[in-house]
């Protein structure tokens, strides 16, 4: 049983199948609702291989941009980071979450497998023993027991799986980072030809491709604000400004499609495991998308689970299950080493203090090491695009 149809639920429930292991998911939102439901975008080498080596990337393969480069803009100046230049071979693809949600489930589909949308899980039971159950309540209200041998909880950072986990038998560390991001999809082409980062005295601003007619862009925002109060002139005025089209050159402009406050938070659970019970994606672990990790952690540990849970159910081999949560750990805090470092460079604090000055001096350094020092560059390249 599969609680969630985002890329994390998919791309275990696709796996599964080709595995010939039966599998079942459950959606509380609408088939509609998840297919336009705007996010992530760029996605990884090893998301892409993922995807590639299960049938699971004609849509990516034929519509997705791919791209090696970023560029910073600072008071003194901007530099780009060309990841083929440093030496990677890996690129990143460019395809909005929407559309790879889109093709997975309609794959999953095609592959027979069952998806319920609009049913949402209100219960889940027995994970101590061999037949977990979760209760869920359809469309129409009615409310149904479904039984399984395992539990995948694939259902986000606001899911119930990870509420399912007894008190005292995973711990949950966390970070409120203090930073809200204003993000924005405009229906305008990309403007620049890399992501690109400006780091500003009133806060961050940031360019992010997703496709030939709309482009993703962030402001750095105070906490608590209320997007209603961004109109279209002052989120272009406001960018203009942060991403110095004086010295730069000009924004194409469009209207904006959808703007919402993100409050920059991350978290861990420790294990991501309980019983017959899996949690996976933003369900195990909250990621800031300060470094577009998210989608291609939820990717990467759906890969592990469905061969752990294959092993099993056909070989009897218990031993990749109970090692889920230790082998997807590491990759999960690597990524949110980077996404935290990421947020470090990316935001200074405001205010005239010593503190807030000291810090602000401490972020420019960093940004000085990323554009001179070729170490600095090739470290960043290998977190960036690779996790
Ligand atoms: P999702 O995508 O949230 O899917 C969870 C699904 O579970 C459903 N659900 C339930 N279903 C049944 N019963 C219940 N009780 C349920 N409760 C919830 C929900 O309706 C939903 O459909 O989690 P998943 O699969 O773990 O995937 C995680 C990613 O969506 C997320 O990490 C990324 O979008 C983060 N992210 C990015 N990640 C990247 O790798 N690259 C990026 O460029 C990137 N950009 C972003 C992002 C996230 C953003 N926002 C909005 C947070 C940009 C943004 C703006």
């Amino acid at each position: 049983m599969i609680l969630g149809a985002g890329p994390a639920g998919l791309v275990l429930g696709n796996l599964l199948l080709a595995a010939g292991v039966d599998c079942l998911i459950v959606e509380r939102q609408s088939r509609a609702h998840v297919e336009q439901r705007a996010r992530a975008g760029f996605l990884a080498a090893n998301t892409v291989r993922i995807l590639t080596a299960n049938g699971l990337a004609d849509g990516l393969l034929a519509n997705g941009q791919q791209h090696d480069t970023c560029a910073f803009r600072t008071d003194s100046g901007e530099f780009e980071l060309g990841y083929r230049d440093l030496g990677r071979r890996e690129v990143h693809t460019v395809y909005p979450q929407q559309d790879l949600v889109r093709d997975l489930v309609a794959e999953f589909l095609a592959r027979g497998g069952e998806l319920r949308f609009e049913t949402a899980a209100i219960g889940i039971s027995g994970l101590d023993g061999d037949r977990p159950e979760v209760l869920t309540q359809g469309p129409d209200g009615a409310r149904r027991l479904l039984h399984g041998r395992f539990v995948a909880g694939c259902d986000g950072r606001h899911g119930l799986a990870r509420t399912a986990i007894p008190e005292g038998a995973a711990r949950r560390t966390g970070r409120d980072h203090g930073v809200s991001w204003l993000a924005l999809l405009a229906a305008a082409p990309q403007s620049l030809a890399a992501v690109t980062y400006a780091v500003h005295q009133d806060g961050f601003a940031g360019h992010m491709a997703r496709t030939p007619q709309v482009t993703r862009y962030y402001l750095q925002v105070e906490h608590g604000t209320d997007p209603a109060d961004w109109t279209d002139d002052r989120v272009w005025d406001e960018l203009q400004l942060r991403m110095r089209t004086d010295q730069y050159g000009p924004l194409h402009q469009g209207p904006i499609l959808e703007r919402r406050v993100l409050n920059m938070a991350s978290d861990v659970l420790d294990p991501i495991q309980y019983g017959r019970l899996f949690l996976v994606g933003d369900a195990a672990s909250l990621i800031s998308p300060s470094a577009a990790k998210g989608a291609n952690l939820a990717i990467m540990e759906a890969e592990v689970l469905a061969q752990a849970l294959a092993s099993q159910l056909r070989n009897g081999d218990e031993g990749p299950l109970t090692r889920y949560s230790a082998d997807c750990l590491p990759r999960i805090w690597r990524a949110q080493e980077f996404s935290h470092w990421m947020i470090n460079l990316l935001h200074g604090p405001a205010g005239k203090d010593d503190e807030a000055a000291f810090l602000r001096a401490l972020q420019r350094t960093r940004l000085e090491n990323l554009r001179t020092s070729r170490r600095h560059q090739d470290q960043f390249a290998e977190q960036y695009v690779g996790i």
